[in-house]
């Protein structure tokens, strides 16, 4: 079937119209994809904290800035178990693994291929987040049943190169390539917040648009401005523009999961509420904080109760119903 590619003019046409139709078409394509009422819950675990090389401003695990977290160490197989294990008793449905590396080493991507199969025989789909890959290492992970690759645009390309030094928004693409010719479904979005302006914005989102196939799972988020960081003074995005990013997402990639992601702590229930009218279907969930302590969640407690009051159903649970 011919494709036909969308334009930045496309985009910016779905994102201008008027509020209350802008949502109303996002809710509308989601429940044409998607079970209504129904959330995807995912939790995060960082296996490898800080030390690392890349100097993202954004970053506090970054060997470049001066944030205050406690580094450690690749987690070991039996740690990773048990949070896998408490993942899928919370009632996630996805585990995913983060590290502070630009990237694996080969070594690293063996001790991995060991544990995902663990995971995924907890009945979890998988995930992870290594930073770039190397030739052939996408393979091994799809070898070892890795679901899931996250690996963000993070902003336009014209922005990217004001946050980041050490590596190219190529660089990113070009693992993206790795990841979807290894046959691995791509999570991938990006942080707003981060100074960029309107058309950065819808222009992450067209190059969004451009990987193929297109990513499975879209993350955005909001950026936390961490202390010892370079962007530690930016203001808090407003967040009718964040909600408005999230429908004009939605529309885009009617069959993608999108993620509220980071700074969903920030927002008021309501404002929560907003972004799953906007079409949100996924939220990190279910571990005290995302990556690092500068980035809580709410309980599981809490959400599991705050998605009962919206009547909202964890995937899972209907799944086993
Ligand atoms: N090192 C790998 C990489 O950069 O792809 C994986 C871990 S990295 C921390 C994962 C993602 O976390 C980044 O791509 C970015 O989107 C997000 N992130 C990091 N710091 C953030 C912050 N302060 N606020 C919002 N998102 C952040
Ligand atoms: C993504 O897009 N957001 C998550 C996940 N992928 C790895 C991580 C957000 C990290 C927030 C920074 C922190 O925890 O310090
Ligand atoms: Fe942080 Fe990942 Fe950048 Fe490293 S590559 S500084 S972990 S965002």
């Amino acid at each position: 079937m011919h494709k036909i590619s969308l334009t930045l003019e496309a985009i910016r046409k779905i994102y201008e119209q008027p509020f209350i139709d802008l949502i109303l078409q996002a809710q509308n394509t989601l429940r044409a994809h998607f079970t209504p009422n129904t959330i995807q819950l995912s939790t995060l675990l960082n296996i490898k904290m800080g030390g690392c090389a890349e100097n993202c401003g954004y970053c506090s695990q970054s060997v470049h800035h001066s944030s205050n977290i406690e580094p450690y160490k690749l987690l070991t197989k039996a740690e990773i178990l048990a949070a896998a294990q408490k993942a899928k008793q919370n009632g996630a449905t996805r585990f995913c693994l983060g590290a502070a590396w630009r990237g694996p080493t080969h070594n690293q991507i063996d001790k991995l291929s060991e544990i995902i199969p663990e995971i995924k025989k907890l009945g979890l789909e998988t995930c992870s987040t290594l930073g770039l890959l190397k030739p052939g290492q996408a393979e091994k992970l799809k070898e070892a049943g890795l679901d899931y690759y996250n690996h963000n645009l993070n902003s336009s390309e014209n922005h990217y190169k004001s946050i980041v030094s050490t590596h190219s928004f190529n660089d990113r693409l070009d693992t993206i390539n790795q990841v979807t010719e290894a046959d691995i479904k791509l999570c991938c979005g990006g942080i707003l917040g981060m100074g960029e302006n309107e058309e950065d914005r819808l222009s992450m989102l067209l190059s969004l648009s451009k990987i193929s196939p297109p990513p499975n799972s879209i993350p955005i988020n909001m950026l936390i401005p961490i202390p010892g960081t370079p962007l530690e003074k930016q203001p808090k995005i407003e967040v009718l523009e964040f909600v408005k990013l999230i429908a004009t997402t939605r529309i885009l990639f009617p069959s993608a999961y999108v993620r509220l992601s980071a700074g969903r702590d920030t927002l008021t229930r309501t404002e929560e509420a907003l972004c799953y009218l906007a079409g949100a279907n996924s939220i990190h969930f279910g571990s005290e904080y995302l990556l690092t302590e500068y980035t809580p969640l709410p309980s599981a407690e809490s959400d599991l109760a705050f998605l009962h009051t919206l009547g909202i159903q964890p995937e899972s649970k209907q799944l086993s119903e």
